[in-house]
């Protein structure tokens, strides 16, 4: 069986569960890092180099770390789950979606930082949305016409991006975030999938004092 290191609440071991739920992998999941600690323990730093979280481990010693690591390597070992798209140039434009990703994870970490101060200033507040919306809206172009990311099949690039999304949309509407409505769209269409759902929405809601919006 699979072990996935990693609490339920960080977003890059929300993206692993939810694509191995979608592959339908038995696996188990191990709290570790924040509060649960494990990230310094030596046994751990052998399988994830920085100590982050989530890693995996095989009975038979194999371990991977990069959450979007795992996630190519979980559709190349598991074709049957169909996480790649078909054909060449879909299959390569997912891979350069994946490498992208972790834009929007950057600009949304200020976001959060900024309305969860105790005195919130209303200019970072609105500085900080606005160049998260400048780099969602990247999204929300290539959603235009499009199912998911890469066309009409959900795939890796869509895993690779959900968690970030829903975190977006937890930011409150009072705080004039922007409408991006092919990737409202596409985020209705990704809470429409129970393994969404259960990985990553019912998770980060798990933390109503960030509103949401756990790391
Ligand atoms: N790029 C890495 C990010 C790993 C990462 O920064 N994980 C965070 C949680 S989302 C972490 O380990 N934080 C420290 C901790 O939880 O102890 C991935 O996608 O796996």
């Amino acid at each position: 069986m699979l072990t996935v290191w990693g609490r339920a609440d960080s977003s890059a071991t929300a993206r692993v569960m939810w694509a191995l739920e979608e592959a339908c992998v038995a696996h188990q999941r191990r709290d570790w890092g924040g509060a649960f600690g494990g990230g310094d323990d030596p046994a751990y730093r052998a399988i994830s180099p920085h100590g982050r979280i989530p890693a995996i481990t095989r009975e038979d010693g194999f371990s991977l770390w990069e959450s979007n690591t795992i996630i190519r390597w979980l559709a190349t070992t598991c074709p049957q789950a169909e996480l790649w798209p078909a054909g060449e140039a879909a299959r390569w434009q997912a891979e350069a979606w994946m490498d992208w990703s972790v834009a929007p994870g950057r600009v949304i970490g200020p976001v959060r930082t900024a309305y969860r101060r105790a005195e919130p200033e209303p200019a970072e507040m609105a500085r900080t949305i606005r160049a998260a919306a400048e780099t969602f809206a990247v999204l929300n172009a290539q959603l235009q016409g499009r199912a998911f990311v890469v066309g009409d099949q959900f795939s890796v690039a869509d895993l690779a991006l959900g968690v970030v999304v829903h975190r977006w949309f937890r930011i409150p509407e009072a705080l004039a975030r922007p409408d991006l409505p092919a990737m409202e769209a596409w985020y209705e269409r990704l809470r429409a999938r129970p393994a969404y759902q259960t990985n990553v929405v019912a998770k980060a809601s798990a933390r109503p004092q960030t509103l949401g919006m756990g790391d």
